[in-house]
């Protein structure tokens, strides 16, 4: 016995850390399940956790092979559920070595889940961020937008091609330095969930933003940011909402605001208008209790985005399709066009934000007609569920007369969740995500976290704990167990993006890239071009800063992982 743990202990102590060992760089929760997968290594005996002093702490039997049906990967399961002592430690494989370290503790993903919420700091677009916030990514103002022209695409009588409007603020969308209202519309959509599903948690939390200290939580007034840059995207003079703030082509891989090339308010869309009538709508309602600190704001908001539903009302076809308007208009828009053909769940959004905040029966049957088909995972095209998670959410201050259908919208959510969570055995590395192979899209991690956020749901509406813990195979899965190996966060974990699709990151001259950003993830899709070592479904991801179809980071899928590890945090950890 005594020669067995010395050989153990020597070995962990010695032994490589090996990538083929694939698990939550960050940690886990006390009495959450603890899985890590071995990959391509013929083993089936023992495994070994150790503490940092080399102490074996667990052992566990190490699990049949299984090949992963989304690559060539044989896995085997190494399961330390069972490992509830808070500390910090290491799976230890004989003939292949140390896993990186992880904890085990009360609020294994604050930190982390901290820096996701403090990502969009770094994003702010017309302001500094200073040393004091910004660390060794301090850097002067972006774009400051106040001189935007109308382009021809979007002119009227009252605002000809050419007109100069102001509108600065705002959070860059991703890699680059454009404003798009539809991706911001999702991402301001779940970022405002988060806030209202754990008001708790976050009224506490301290991201050490400028703006912290003041009497508002923090995240309210990281959310204030890109909230007063999208009212300017409404035109006052009919209530329609530009779809873009834009240059014509992208910026080159420099620094915010070293390029001086003209930005463009871009034609207005349905699309974008419905995503704005529902994000004011819900802001609305969440600023409502800061009323005495940003006195009309909230009515602001109420008024905006029941201006904006009557527009979309009168021009309810209005698409994004940037090839017709090149044909059309000059300068040609080459920037982000998303561009989406089927607004009936951008409906039952606006409708189910409007409805919930104003108790206004017309938006009612807007909900009821446009409920089938819209119970889709989210996505910036694909916003249905988000309505149907704030009615949920909303539910004492529906009108009584609305239960039936609240039972409706709840069993499809909850159905939703069930074909989430059927697929989860089935997985090589047991997670929700990689249930289809379709999964893996550009921005997957947006993928996993939305479905995450979708199986949280089904847990607020049966108490069940089992949706729980499929949630968290998913934030197992960003942070690190996944089939590449990344911890998918910049700055978390032990292998996280070095060189990730950001200007800011590729361009400062710093190592480090921006913390606390997602990188999009898996995509055999591989749009960019770029070269990628390893090309099935979930290993389709190069960490290389060409790769803007597996490498970018953006405001749409850091917010469901803000979502995703603050609403953990505050469910599971035992306070
Ligand atoms: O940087 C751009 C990124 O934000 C977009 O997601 C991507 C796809 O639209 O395009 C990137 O810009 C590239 C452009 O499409 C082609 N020329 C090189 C640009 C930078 O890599
Ligand atoms: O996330 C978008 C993805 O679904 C599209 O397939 C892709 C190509 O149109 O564009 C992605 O969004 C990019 C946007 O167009 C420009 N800013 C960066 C976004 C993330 O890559």
């Amino acid at each position: 016995m005594r020669t067995l743990f010395f050989l153990l202990f020597s070995a962990s102590c010695f032994a490589q850390t090996s990538p083929k060992i694939h698990l939550n760089q960050e940690g886990f929760y006390i009495n959450a399940p603890k899985i890590a997968i071995l990959t391509n290594i013929d083993n089936t005996g023992l495994f070994y956790v150790m503490g940092n002093n080399g102490d074996t702490v667990f052992r566990g039997q190490i699990s049949a092979p299984e090949k992963s049906k989304n690559s060539s990967l044989i896995c085997r399961t190494l399961n330390f559920s069972e490992l509830n002592q808070p500390g910090n430690y290491r799976v230890f494989v004989p003939g292949t070595g140390s896993s990186y370290p992880f904890t085990i503790s009360d609020h294994a993903y604050l930190k982390t889940a901290t820096a996701t919420l403090k990502g969009y700091y770094f994003l702010r677009a017309s302001m500094p961020i200073e040393a004091q916030y910004g660390g060794q990514w301090s850097r002067p103002a972006g774009h400051p937008d106040d001189k935007i022209e109308i382009h021809p695409s979007a002119a009227t009588d009252k605002r000809p091609a050419g007109t100069i409007v102001s509108s600065p603020g705002g959070w860059y969308d991703a890699g680059d330095y454009n404003k798009y209202i539809v991706n911001s519309g999702i991402t301001m959509g779940t970022l405002l969930s988060a806030y209202e599903d754990f008001p708790a948690h976050f009224d506490k939390l301290k991201t050490q933003i400028p703006e912290s200290g003041n009497q508002l939580p923090d995240i309210i007034d990281e959310l204030l940011y890109n909230l007063r840059w999208m009212l300017t995207m409404q035109d006052p003079n009919d209530g329609g909402v530009y779809h873009k703030c834009t240059n014509a082509e992208f910026d080159g891989m420099v620094m915010p605001g070293v390029t001086k090339l003209p930005r463009y308010m871009v034609q207005k869309s349905t699309a974008a208008t419905l995503d704005f009538v529902a994000v004011t709508a819900q802001a609305a309602r969440v600023l409502r209790k800061f009323d005495k600190i940003l006195p009309g704001l909230s009515d602001s908001c109420r008024n905006a985005a029941i201006n904006a539903w009557q527009w979309a009302i009168r021009n309810p076809g209005l698409l994004y399709h940037q090839a017709e308007l090149n044909k059309k208009f000059e300068p040609k828009i080459n920037t982000g066009a998303y561009g989406d053909g089927n607004l009936k769940d951008e409906w039952f959004w606006a409708a189910s934000e409007l409805f919930v905040t104003t108790r206004d029966k017309t938006y009612e049957l807007w909900i009821i007609d446009k409920l089938e088909g819209t119970v889709r995972l989210v996505s910036w095209n694909s916003v249905g569920l988000a309505g149907a998670y704030s009615m949920i959410r909303n539910e004492k201050n529906l009108p009584p007369n609305f239960i039936n259908n609240l039972a409706t919208i709840k069993t499809r959510v909850k159905e939703f969740a069930d074909s989430l969570l059927s697929r989860q055995q089935a997985t090589a590395f047991r997670t929700v995500m990689g249930g289809s192979a379709k999964d893996f899209e550009w921005g997957s991690n947006g993928v996993a976290a939305n479905q995450g956020i979708a199986l949280m749901n089904a847990y607020f509406i049966t108490k069940e704990k089992k949706y729980l813990e499929a949630a968290l195979s998913n934030a197992d899965y960003i942070l690190g167990r996944n089939a590449t190996g990344y911890c998918f966060i910049t700055g978390a974990g032990s292998r996280s993006p070095m060189h990730p699709h950001h200007r800011p990151s590729v361009a400062d001259g710093i190592a480090d890239p921006v913390p606390g950003l997602v990188a999009g993830g898996p995509n055999p899709g591989r749009q960019d071009g770029c070269k990628y070592e390893f090309t099935e479904p979930e290993t389709s991801y190069t960490d290389d800063d060409c790769s803007y179809a597996s490498n970018e980071i953006a405001i749409n899928w850091n917010a469901p992982v803000v979502y995703l590890l603050n609403g953990l945090e505050f469910l599971l950890s035992q306070k």
